[in-house]
C-alpha cells in the first residue's frame, strides 16, 4: 500500500544565524543574531508529533557531521585554522531543510516501477555544497530495499535544489501523477538556484514520462523566493500557488489540465495577498497534505496566522468550498529565521512504509526518546561570535553522536559510509 511519508531533517546541534545564502531573506536579515539550536529542534519535534496527530506517517533524517572535516581537509585547511566565513560554511545546519535532500519520484510515475530519489548537488550555496555525500548516504540507508533506485548528484555547474523545486500532481498518491520540475532562468540580483539542465537530467534519470518543465518567475525569485516551495505546493489533485509564482502560468495550467484533466488550481491573486507577504508569511511553505478522511489540510507556519493578508485569504478559503478543509499552525520559528518552513523541513516519498529502514520512520515514542537526547545534549544558545569556540564545537559532536547511538545508527558516524 503506498503511502506519503514526510522524513523531516531534525534540526541539528549546530543550528545558527551566519547569514550564508544570498537571495534568502530571512536569512540574510537575522544574520548575526543569537540562535536556539534546542528550542529550534524541539520544535521540529513538535512538528513531526502535530503531523502523527493528523493521522500521518512520519519519517526522519538525520543531522550531519558538523563542522564538516572532510569538506575542509579537502579545502586544504582545518577547522580551527579555517578563514571565518569557512567555519561558518562548515558548520552550518542547512541539511534540516529536508526539502532539499533530493527529487523524488515515486513508483507509479517511474519507467522501473521503481520509486527514485536523486540527490540534490545544492552547488548554488558553498555552506549546502557540501551535504550531498551525507544525505546520499543515509538515503542509501534508508531506502535499501530493492523497491527504490537511489541516484548520485547532477555534475556541477547544473545546480539542483531537489524537491523544493518539483511538485507531483496525481488523482491520489498511489495513481500515476505528474511531475512538475520548476527552474530558474533569472533572479533580479539574487541567484537562480534551479538549473533546467539539472532538471531535465533528474527527469530522464528517473524514467519519467508526464513531466512539465515550468521557468518560476524572476519577479518571486527578486522577491524573494529562493525556492519554488516558497510560492507553489501541490498535492494530490490540487496545486496552490501565487499569481506570481510562474514566467508562464497560463501555459502551464493548460498543460497541466491537459495532462490532468482533474487537477485543480487554487491560485491566490496578489491582489488579495502580495508576493511580499506570501514571501514574509511562508503560506505556500506550508504542508498540503491528505488526511485519513481524504480530506486536505494545509500545516502552516505561526508567521501565516500573525499576516492579516494571509490570514484572511485561509479563513475565506475554508470557509467556502476550496479544497483545503483544515488549518493546523506550528511554531517553527528559529528555522523560519533562516528561511525554512514547514514544508521545507520535510523530505515527502511516496512509498509501502514497509519497505523503509525502520530506523528513519518515528512515532510518538520514538519522538519522546529523540525530544531527551535534545534536551540533554543539544546547546541552549549560539550567540553568533561563539561559533568558532572550541568548547561549542565539543558539545555539538557529541549530541550528534549521542542522537545516533540513541536511534542505533551508529555506522553514520564513522564516516567510512561516505564517498
Ligand atoms: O537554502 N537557509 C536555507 C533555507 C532552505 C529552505 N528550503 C526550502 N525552501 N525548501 C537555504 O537558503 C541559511 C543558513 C545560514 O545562513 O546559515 C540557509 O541555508
Amino acid at each position: 500500500m503506498l503511502t506519503e511519508i514526510n522524513f523531516d531533517g531534525i534540526i541539528g546541534p549546530s543550528h545558527n544565524y551566519a547569514g550564508l545564502s544570498h537571495g534568502n531573506l530571512a536569512a540574510t536579515r537575522n544574520r548575526g543574531e543569537t540562535s536556539f539550536p534546542r528550542a529550534a529542534a524541539l520544535q521540529g519535534i513538535a512538528k513531526m508529533r502535530a503531523n502523527i496527530a493528523l493521522g500521518l506517517t512520519q519519517g526522519i533524517l538525520l543531522p550531519h557531521a558538523r563542522p564538516d572535516h572532510r569538506w575542509l581537509a579537502s579545502l586544504g585547511t582545518r577547522f580551527e585554522d579555517a578563514p571565518p566565513h569557512t567555519q561558518a560554511q562548515a558548520l552550518s545546519a542547512s541539511p534540516m531543510w529536508a526539502a532539499n535532500a533530493a527529487t523524488v519520484s515515486p513508483a507509479p510515475d517511474t519507467g522501473d516501477g521503481k520509486c527514485h530519489l536523486s540527490v540534490a548537488n545544492l552547488v548554488t550555496m558553498p555552506h549546502r555544497s557540501h551535504e550531498w555525500p551525507e544525505t546520499l548516504a543515509q538515503l542509501r540507508l534508508a531506502f535499501a530495499n530493492s523497491a527504490f533506485a537511489v541516484h548520485g548528484p547532477v555534475p556541477a555547474p547544473f545546480g539542483d535544489e531537489g524537491a523544493a523545486n518539483h511538485m507531483r500532481l496525481a488523482v491520489e498518491h498511489g495513481a500515476p501523477g505528474v511531475e512538475v520540475f520548476v527552474y530558474g532562468i533569472s533572479g533580479g540580483p539574487f541567484p537562480a538556484r534551479q538549473h533546467p539542465d539539472a532538471s531535465a537530467a533528474v527527469a530522464r534519470k528517473h524514467r519519467l514520462e508526464r513531466v512539465l518543465f515550468v521557468q518560476q518567475s524572476e519577479e518571486a525569485i527578486a522577491a524573494g523566493a529562493f525556492h519554488n516551495d516558497v510560492v507553489a505546493v501541490a498535492n494530490g489533485r490540487v496545486l496552490f500557488a501565487h499569481e506570481q509564482a510562474f514566467a508562464d502560468k497560463d501555459r502551464f495550467y493548460a498543460d497541466l489540465r491537459a495532462m490532468l484533466p482533474e487537477v485543480e488550481i487554487v491560485e491566490v491573486p496578489a491582489a488579495k495577498v502580495s508576493l511580499a507577504d506570501a514571501i514574509k508569511s511562508y503560506l505556500f511553505n506550508a504542508q498540503l497534505v491528505t488526511l485519513p478522511s481524504g480530506e486536505m489540510a494545509l500545516v502552516l507556519p505561526g508567521e501565516a496566522q500573525a499576516t492579516p493578508s494571509v490570514w484572511n485569504w485561509l479563513q475565506e478559503h475554508v470557509a467556502g468550498n476550496g479544497p483545503i478543509r483544515r488549518l493546523e499552525v506550528v511554531d517553527v520559528r528559529q528555522s523560519m529565521a533562516n528561511g525554512g518552513g514547514p514544508a521545507c523541513l520535510r523530505l515527502r516519498v511516496v512509498c509501502d512504509p514497509s519497505t523503509v529502514d525502520p530506523r528513519f520512520l518515528v512515532d510518538d515514542d520514538k519522538l519522546d526518546r529523540i525530544a531527551s537526547v535534545i534536551e540533554a545534549h543539544w546547546p541552549e544558545a549560539i550567540p553568533y561570535g561563539s561559533i568558532a569556540d572550541p568548547a561549542l564545537i565539543a558539545q555539538v559532536e557529541a549530541a550528534r553522536a549521542a542522537l545516533l547511538e540513541a536511534l542505533d545508527l551508529s555506522d553514520l558516524l564513522t564516516g567510512n559510509h561516505l564517498i
